[in-house]
């Protein structure tokens, strides 16, 4: 129990200094800074750069090179989640809690918004690259990065997602795969790549970030189980059962906490962050 309290109390410190770096990026008086200071800081788990600097500091100390590219991971996410809101998207009215940025500013400046925290993420990952003359495993990160938020990985799910050609459960998780665990995944591995890792603990750590982003979306669909069949969304609650659904995530977990083990490293932190993650109730 104690233990818990210790990574919450250090979970949220991790949060806190996020939070006040992530609201002094948009700081203009005009209604784009405006949209795109409100999507950052209306809340959020800050999961996936938590995940970039924890795996970073497995293997090194965390510089402010890789605390920006945390940063630039947390500004892509945003920008998926304002335009998977938006009305020809989700259509969501609320987001963590508050109302989603289409409806705060308008579906013009919410589309524009989400594009600005796109390119916003990009341009801090180049300054950071130019000024500091950084060497090739900063650019490889970031190709890997841009990638992965792309075709390739998290649109490519969304159109999958979008499009609905499911045809068994392993459609629905490949489409998961890429894109729900598209940022989860890239967090460790460009964390553990910024941190000198070695190729087999770069895998291991992109390996860890898919089950447990695997864990992590199965754990939302339970969440939202009756809802969800209710107005007729497609999960993997249309191909299993509730009781089968908790077994996967507990086998995702499982295979996360293997790895950390496999790591050989202090990974206490990680290991809470994971059971954290799957008894989350919201
Ligand atoms: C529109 C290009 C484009 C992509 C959208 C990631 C994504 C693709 C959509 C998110 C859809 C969604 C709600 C998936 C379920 C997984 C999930 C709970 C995502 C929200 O991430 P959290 O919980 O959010 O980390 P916070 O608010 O904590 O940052």
């Amino acid at each position: 129990m104690k233990k818990f309290n210790d990574f919450k109390v250090e979970l949220n410190k991790k949060q806190n200094d996020l939070n006040e770096k992530l609201s002094r990026i948009f700081n203009g008086n005009d209604i784009l800074s405006s949209a795109s200071n409100y999507a950052l800081t209306i809340g959020g788990k800050r999961l996936r750069p938590v995940l970039l600097m924890e795996f970073a500091s497995l293997f090194t100390e965390v510089t402010d090179y890789i605390y920006n590219f945390a940063i630039s991971l947390e500004l892509i996410h945003n920008y998926s989640l304002i335009h998977d809101d938006l009305p020809s998207m989700d259509d969501d009215e609320f987001r963590r809690g508050n109302l989603t940025v289409h409806k705060k500013y308008g579906e013009d400046i919410a589309v524009l918004a989400g594009d600005n925290l796109l390119n916003k993420s990009y341009e801090i990952i180049f300054d950071t690259m130019a000024t500091n003359n950084l060497d090739r495993k900063y650019i490889f990160a970031a190709s890997y990065l841009s990638k992965i938020s792309g075709q390739e990985g998290m649109i490519g799910g969304q159109i999958a997602d979008i499009t609905n050609k499911f045809e068994s459960m392993n459609d629905i998780l490949d489409m998961y795969v890429k894109k729900t665990c598209g940022l989860i995944k890239i967090a460790c591995k460009v964390g553990a790549i910024l941190g000198n890792a070695t190729e087999k603990e770069v895998s291991l750590s992109e390996e860890f970030g898919e089950v447990l982003g695997l864990a992590f979306q199965i754990q939302d669909d339970i969440l939202d189980y009756e809802e969800d069949k209710n107005i007729g969304k497609i999960t993997i609650a249309n191909y299993t059962s509730l009781e089968e659904s908790e077994i996967l995530v507990r086998n995702y977990s499982n295979r996360a906490k293997e790895i950390l083990v496999e790591l050989k490293k202090d990974t206490s932190f990680l290991e809470e962050l994971v059971d954290y993650l799957i008894t989350r109730k919201y």
